[in-house]
């Protein structure tokens, strides 16, 4: 039974972020970098996500198309990363703003169901990769053209660019293919030992193998000219927003971090047990976390994290948080806590956290270096969400240049 009652939420004790496992407290900047971030990245990767492979396989960088779009508003490029010598390939499809005078910063997120299915523009390719849904335009898991900008309501694009930002974008099936085949597709096989078939229990899963793509989309955009690669910032809604806080936590190349409704192993405080728990989300997605995280299914409790301590990690970097009021499943308040609850590390490392401590009126927003919303409507990205991800982009990016 899914719990949808504030009353019975459990009685919970979070783990401090400012607590050392061996109790140490930190009480300045330098100790939370030289030990506790490491020590919170480490517990993250053995107990939820898994770790990364540190080896780096070669990148080959090909940018296979290049034009205008969007009636002369855009730049449009198009770029194969290959992986390995014979791993997956990844395409980036970038939109810059056009007669842009100074490298611009942009938004970089994955995509549920192929480039294609961010804008109609005909010059997109078109997944040839397996798509987890046959959902409009999508037949027997394979894109048609029927499915070009189905999801284009998802990515403000038109708001992204006039408001001088460009946008990057990824299949998150090409990393890895959402579907649990024992991770023998997608780019795991490519860093297994000899002899090895799958991630050993503390290794990365669907959502580490999708961060790192974020990682190297980001390298690819430290390469382009055009593109100001230190005002990037990593979103992602759903399970891909799971995916934006992890990749914002492991590589602080990343400048700023949005969550959109990342819910259960996003920004939703587990131990809360409230819509999706760790046991529904392990049974229904084996393939996302590592194999330990299924230790703690109806056992949040004995989790040595909890999510507020992710959020934490994008510290002092600049955070934001989405919610979703009909959205419940990811626990709206839960992600508002998970936000709140990082708060003591920013302000312990910048002065500076999210300025609330009661969720904020129905689509009105709080901002600081922490970020919220909670909108009306159910499970999706909206315009309104990108208008607050853009505010708070030009509140934490302008003089940074
Ligand atoms: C749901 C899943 C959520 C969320 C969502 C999505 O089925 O239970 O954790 O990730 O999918 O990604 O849209």
């Amino acid at each position: 039974m899914t719990n949808y009652d504030e009353a019975q939420v459990p009685e919970y004790q979070l783990p401090d972020p400012l607590v050392c496992s061996d109790g140490t407290p930190i009480c300045d900047a330098q100790i939370w970098r030289s030990k506790r971030r490491g020590e919170l990245l480490g517990l993250f990767a053995e107990h939820v996500y898994g770790s990364t492979p540190s080896a780096q396989p070669a990148m080959r960088v090909d940018v296979f198309e290049e034009g205008a779009a969007l009636g002369g508003k855009a730049l449009r490029r198009q770029i194969a990363l290959r992986f390995g010598t014979d791993g997956p390939q990844m395409d980036l499809l970038v939109f810059l703003p056009a007669g842009q005078r100074a490298p611009v910063p942009l938004f970089l997120g994955l995509n549920f169901c192929g480039n294609h299915s961010v804008h109609a523009d005909p010059a997109i390719r078109l997944s040839t990769h397996w798509m987890r849904e046959t959902g409009p335009g999508v037949v027997d898991h394979r894109a048609t053209e029927a499915a070009r900008g189905v999801l284009s309501s998802r990515w403000a694009l038109d708001a992204i660019l006039s408001r001088g930002y460009g946008l990057a974008t990824a299949y998150c099936g090409d990393l890895d293919p959402d579907y649990d085949d024992g991770y023998a597709n997608g780019i795991h096989p490519l860093f297994y030992d000899e002899g090895q078939t799958q991630p050993r229990d503390n290794e990365w899963g669907a959502i580490g193998a999708w961060a790192w793509g974020l990682s190297r989309a980001l390298d690819y955009c430290q390469l382009d000219e055009q593109i100001d690669a230190r005002r990037v910032a990593v979103m992602g809604h759903s399970r891909l927003g799971k995916t934006a806080l992890w990749a914002g936590a492991l590589d602080e190349r990343f400048a700023l971090v949005i969550s959109n409704e990342s819910g259960c192993g996003g920004a939703a405080l587990s131990r809360r047990c409230y819509g999706e728990t760790v046991e529904r989300i392990n049974g229904a997605f084996p393939h996302w976390f590592c194999h330990n995280f299924r230790r703690y299914s109806g056992r949040e409790e004995a989790l040595p994290v909890d999510q507020h301590m992710l959020i934490a990690l994008a510290a002092p970097r600049p955070v934001y948080v989405a919610s979703a009021v009909e959205d419940r499943w990811s626990d709206p308040r839960g992600e508002f806590l998970g936000a709140l609850h990082a708060d003591p590390v920013y302000r312990l490392l910048c002065d500076d956290g999210l300025p609330t401590n009661a969720m904020p009126a129905l689509n009105a927003a709080s901002m600081g270096r922490i970020g919220y919303h909670i909108r009306s409507g159910g499970h999706d990205v909206t315009e309104l969400d990108w208008r607050y991800f853009l505010d708070f982009a030009d509140r934490h990016f302008q003089g940074l240049v």
